[in-house]
Formats: C-alpha cells, sequence, structure tokens
C-alpha cells in the first residue's frame, strides 16, 4: 500500500486526553489539534479508531547479517554466546552476497510489518572479505524508502585478537558504517580490551562516526569495560553518541562498585541497550542455582535519568532460535526480567521500544509533533498497559504521509 494521507483522525496520545486529529503536508506532521468527539473519516484520512498513535517503532540493536541462519551449520547445544560464535564462524565462511541481502531484506520487511522504522544493525567485519558488510551497504540503500538503517562494523571476534582487526574497522568506516563497534569482554586479555575501547572510541570520534560496543556482555562481575567506555565518551564529550550493549555484567557488579560507576555514567550520558529475550537465554549459562538472569540494571539506569531501550538482538540465528519481529513481545519479556511490571513504569514502557531507541540511534527528528516528519505507527489499544496486554500487531504503520502497512484490528479497542 501506498497512498498519501492527508490526516490521521480519532488518534490517542501518550499523555494526553482525549481524541486527536493529526494533519500532514509534504509528508510532515502539519498540526496537531484536539477532536471534540469522534470524527468520521473523508478522503486522505487513516482513522486511529481511538487507538494510541506513537512515534514508530526503533530495532536498536539486531544482527542482521546473521539473521535466519539458525542450525546453519549447526545447532547451538549449549545455548552460550560462545558457542553461537564458533557456529557463526562456520556459517560465515560460507556467506555471499546473494545470501545476506536476502536473508536480511526478508527480516526487515518482518520488522517493516510490526512497525520498526529505524533499524540499527552489527555487521560482522572480522571477516577479511567484507562480505557481509559490502552487502549490508546495499541493502541500507535498497530499503530507505522504507526504514532508516544504521550500520555498526561490529568485530565479532576481537579488534585486537584477530588478525588485521585494526585494519577491518578502519577499511568498514571508509566503507560508509555509520557506527564503530567493539568487544572487549571477548578480546583475549583485559588489556586488549581496554586498549580496543580506547582504540575504537578514537577511530569513531575523528571520523565523526557513532559508537555502539557489545559491552560486558557476560556474567563475570569483573568484566569491567563500561568503565573505560563512559570515561573515553565524557573525555571527549561524546556521550550522547556512544552507545553501551548489553552490560550484563553490570547486573552482577556489588553495589558499592555499582554506585562509584553511576557517577560516571551519569556525567557521560551514555545510551543503554538491554536484550532482554537474548540475554536471559545467553547468560546464567555457567551457574547452578541461584541462577542469574543476565540483565543489566534497567530500572536503576532509568531513575538516574540515562537512556535505555530494549532490542530484540538476534532473529533465528546463532545465538537465539526464535524472534518475530514484534517489539512489544521483546518489551514484554525486559519488563518481566527487570522487575518493572509496577504500573508507573508499565505506563512510561514504550519509550524503551521508541523515544530510547532513538536516541541510542541519535535520530535528529524523531517523534509526534508539528513539523517533524510524518512517521507514527496505530497500536491496538487506548493506552500503553492495553497495548502490551495484547500484544497484537499495528494496525497502521506511516512513512512521510505514505500508508506501508495497514490491517483490521482483533476489536480489542472500544470507542468510546
Ligand atoms: N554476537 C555477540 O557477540 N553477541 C550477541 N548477543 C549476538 C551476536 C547475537
Ligand atoms: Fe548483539
Amino acid at each position: 500500500m501506498n497512498h498519501s494521507l492527508s490526516n490521521i483522525i480519532n488518534a490517542r496520545l501518550q499523555g494526553r486526553d482525549g481524541l486527536y486529529r493529526i494533519s500532514i503536508g509534504n509528508g510532515r506532521f502539519s498540526d496537531i489539534s484536539a477532536q471534540t468527539g469522534f470524527d468520521d473519516a473523508g478522503e486522505g484520512d487513516l482513522d486511529a479508531g481511538g487507538n494510541l498513535v506513537a512515534p514508530p517503532f526503533v530495532e536498536p540493536h539486531i544482527h542482521l547479517d546473521a539473521a535466519m541462519t539458525a542450525g546453519e551449520p549447526r545447532w547451538n547445544k549449549s545455548g552460550t554466546l560462545f558457542e553461537g560464535i564458533e557456529c557463526w564462524a562456520e556459517r560465515k565462511v560460507t556467506l555471499t552476497r546473494e545470501d545476506v541481502i536476502e536473508r536480511a531484506e526478508r527480516t526487515l520487511a518482518l520488522f517493516a510489518d510490526h512497525g520498526i522504522q529505524y533499524v540499527r544493525t552489527h555487521v560482522d567485519v572480522t571477516d577479511p572479505r567484507l562480505t557481509a558488510l559490502k552487502a549490508m551497504l546495499e541493502v541500507r540503500e535498497r530499503v530507505a524508502d522504507t526504514v532508516d538503517l544504521q550500520i555498526v562494523a561490529f568485530p565479532q571476534e576481537g579488534i585486537w585478537s584477530f588478525r588485521n582487526g585494526k585494519e577491518l574497522m578502519e577499511e568498514s568506516v571508509r566503507m560508509g558504517v555509520d557506527v564503530v563497534g567493539g568487544i572487549p569482554h571477548f578480546e583475549f586479555t583485559r588489556d586488549y580490551g581496554v586498549e580496543s575501547v580506547r582504540w575504537l572510541v578514537e577511530l569513531a570520534h575523528k571520523n565523526d562516526r557513532l559508537v555502539d560496543v557489545h559491552c560486558d556482555e557476560i556474567d563475570d562481575p569483573e568484566s569491567r569495560f563500561l568503565e573505560v567506555l563512559a570515561a573515553e565518551a565524557l573525555r571527549l564529550d561524546y556521550g550522547s553518541r556512544v552507545t553501551a550493549s548489553h552490560t550484563c555484567a553490570m547486573g552482577s557488579y556489588n553495589d558499592a562498585y555499582c554506585s562509584r560507576l553511576f557517577r560516571l555514567l551519569r556525567k557521560s550520558g551514555l545510551r543503554f541497550l538491554s536484550m532482554p529475550t537474548e540475554s536471559l537465554h545467553l547468560q546464567g549459562r555457567f551457574d547452578g542455582y541461584p541462577k542469574r538472569r543476565g540483565l543489566t540494571r534497567v530500572p536503576e539506569l532509568l531513575d538516574a535519568g540515562l537512556k535505555v531501550a530494549f532490542g530484540q538482538d538476534s532473529i533465528r540465528d546463532p545465538w537465539y532460535p526464535l524472534g518475530n519481529g514484534n517489539m512489544l513481545r521483546t518489551l514484554d519479556v525486559g519488563l518481566h526480567g527487570c522487575h518493572m511490571l509496577g504500573m508507573s513504569w508499565i505506563e512510561r514502557s514504550l519509550e524503551l521500544i521508541t523515544d530510547n531507541g532513538a536516541a541510542a540511534m541519535d535520530l535528529k527528528e524523531y517523534g509526534i509533533a508539528e513539523g517533524m516528519p510524518a512517521r507514527c505507527v496505530v497500536l491496538q489499544g487506548q493506552s500503553p498497559y492495553e497495548v502490551l496486554l495484547g500484544q497484537q500487531p499495528v494496525l497502521a504503520s506511516v512513512r512521510d504521509g505514505r500508508v506501508l502497512v495497514s490491517r483490521q484490528g482483533q476489536g480489542t479497542a472500544t470507542p468510546h
């Protein structure tokens, strides 16, 4: 579907009472006005039917190069991050351009159907041929009408610990990645990890790129690369462009250390991404009972005023066999895993898959406000609580005034 809209009517907006008419002109929101009651739809109107209208969902952390390869050439039997990396290394040598493009686009189509219009993908650049990166740079252009795709140069097997790791990262920057990645907890030594973080932040800074590091994705309480990342971000005044992904080890840090760490985190203004389905599955694997959840301190970070978002991380890949593109599923699991089912968290929960993801991606124009690009989703429910209860697919996804997706509802929303 591709029709251009003039208005979205009978829209409910977060944090505001009543119904709204959202007008669109030249692909942007031109006016948002309160209605006195339900309006009838005219030519060019999309009727939200009293449902919540939100900015598009953001998927800030996914590995599209590995998506849809679960079981190839073998299944991850232990369920650890480390066996996943081994399985992937075996699959990686068979990658072709067509293979990567086909799986990435199939996954993005699934995402689009669920109202995701912004995606940040990691792409493994520990490959002397850089096959996946070359393909993903093509995908970024091919899908631009339906999704903003950011590409991270992700050194899956390390920068210091992989042959020509630095050169491959530098080449990826020259080829046009948006974001510089890292994996300090997987480097051979602690020193390698520290040096790699300092080096990669510098690389990003001097080339005007963002940073998103797989940081402390391990239950080891002594994995403390987050402090190095935060200190570098602070030193360069770069915090709003630097993301710490996973930080699972923070779930194992002692509180005395965390209290010192949080002072630095607040000063640095770093962004945080937690991948709850993935970390619940991959972490805690070396524990007996009690068994750790492997999640970072999401409510504590939010309480400290930091931006935290959830991501899916995997869709049917060597690390995680499930996933369906529905961010409401990820949100549901994350709220459970982080003890965030109190109503005050539920009421603000959509920020974890919208605004905070947009902050991590450093999006300049995002949100439902006059003058912004006319991009939004119509959800099934009148409140975040109802949306979360149903976890139904979006009723519509609108991009620059064009309807990308629309479907009939499940009858959860009752106009009144
Ligand atoms: N690679 C990694 O290091 N960690 C992950 N969670 C995935 C890939 C999915
Ligand atoms: Fe990841």
